[in-house]
């Protein structure tokens, strides 16, 4: 009896020294600001049953609009997901904490292609989450003849019958490209072009939608567009007629990284997810849900194993596993810095119109 009663004591004191050395601290909640349609419930929820930690899911559309809500003071968010070249302006403007890799020990699961990229060199920042593109899908039964070029899409045939990611970087990227200049350009005469460009090609227009834009390829409203890589594979897998390619004129490729924005409330339980998002099991929930590129190599092993079928088809379409020509023509969107207000002003203009 006494020495139980010892016993007690000491671990007593023992969890009172952890505690006040703040060891014993350990966050139950995580906040998560993400793009919507991303991250699936079911990780979500393991997640909470496996480490006592209630994930709270906010979402976002656009790099822009997650950028501009932390640079206006929105605090709370522990894990974010920007791609390239915001991870690029944040690392820049002081907005992300350094990771503590040690907490990361699934690190070695990703594909070292997609590791110690320009954007973050020697991953001190941020963990790559998915990869993919922005290109051309279409319905090949129902336009009117296969595009090739985004120049195609200009065709009055095409009048109310494309579906457009709400994205000012990719559609002015790709209006640029059109013209035949560079895609990040700074350049006032030549975003004033591309402005106009799109402006032009406004009647064919049918929505403008980057959560689920796979939906009107689909239903067959919209008959082409210009999407994620994720939303033509979702097309894919339930129409077959669905072909998705990367335009002579280029198609952007990125890369989409997990994070953690300064001053998080919740960092041990952001380090923590982010190992969990690296777990190949929980990594190819991802893969099922939201079919864009895994960079998880040990997720596509566990995946080949183990359900062979969904493995063949995720590298068969050009959604999931772009071939080397495909690749061949995708380029970066790239931090522009001051002209960042011009793309942003052009923007606006363009979608009152
Ligand atoms: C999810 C879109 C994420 C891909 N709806 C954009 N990088």
């Amino acid at each position: 009896m006494k020495k139980i009663r010892v016993l007690c004591i000491l671990i007593l004191a023992m969890s009172m020294i952890l505690t006040a050395c703040g060891g014993a601290k350990k966050s139950t909640t995580l906040n998560l600001y993400a793009w919507s349609d991303y991250v699936p419930q079911q990780l979500l929820d393991d997640f909470s049953t496996k480490y006592g930690i209630t994930v709270n899911y906010d979402t976002y559309e656009s790099n822009e609009e997650m950028l501009a809500k932390l640079q206006a003071g929105a605090s709370g968010y522990d894990v974010i997901i920007p791609s390239d070249y915001t991870v690029a302006i944040m690392i820049k403007q002081e907005m992300l904490e350094p990771l503590d890799m040690s907490q990361i020990t699934n690190f070695g699961n990703l594909d070292t292609r997609f590791t110690n990229r320009d954007y973050d060199p020697g991953n001190k920042y941020s963990i790559p989450y998915q990869w993919g593109t922005s290109a051309l899908v279409y319905d090949k039964t129902l336009v009117p003849s296969e595009p090739k070029n985004w120049t195609d899409l200009w065709d009055p045939a095409y009048k109310g019958r494309l579906v457009m990611l709400d994205d000012e970087r990719e559609l002015m990227g790709m209006a640029l490209q059109v013209l035949g200049f560079d895609k990040n350009s700074t350049n006032t005469i030549e975003l004033n072009q591309a402005e106009a460009k799109l402006v032009e090609l406004k009647p064919n227009i049918l929505t403008f939608d980057s959560s689920t834009p796979e939906n009107t390829i689909i239903n067959g409203e919209a008959w082409a567009g210009l999407v994620y890589n994720g939303n033509a594979s979702l097309a894919y897998q339930s129409d077959p007629n669905v072909v998705y390619i990367c335009p002579t004129e280029g198609c952007t490729i990125w890369f989409d990284n997990l994070a953690i924005p300064k001053g998080a409330p919740h960092k041990d339980a952001a380090l923590q997810f982010m190992n969990w998002v690296l777990d190949p099991q929980q990594s190819v929930l991802i893969t099922m849900e939201f079919p864009y590129s895994n960079p998880n190599k040990a997720a596509l092993d566990y995946l080949k194993a183990n359900d062979p079928t969904t493995y063949e088809s995720y590298m068969a379409f050009s959604g999931t596993n772009p071939p080397d020509t495909f690749l061949a023509n995708a380029t970066p969107i790239k931090d522009v810095g001051d002209a960042t207000t011009l793309y942003d002003n052009l923007w606006t203009d363009f979608k009152s119109r």
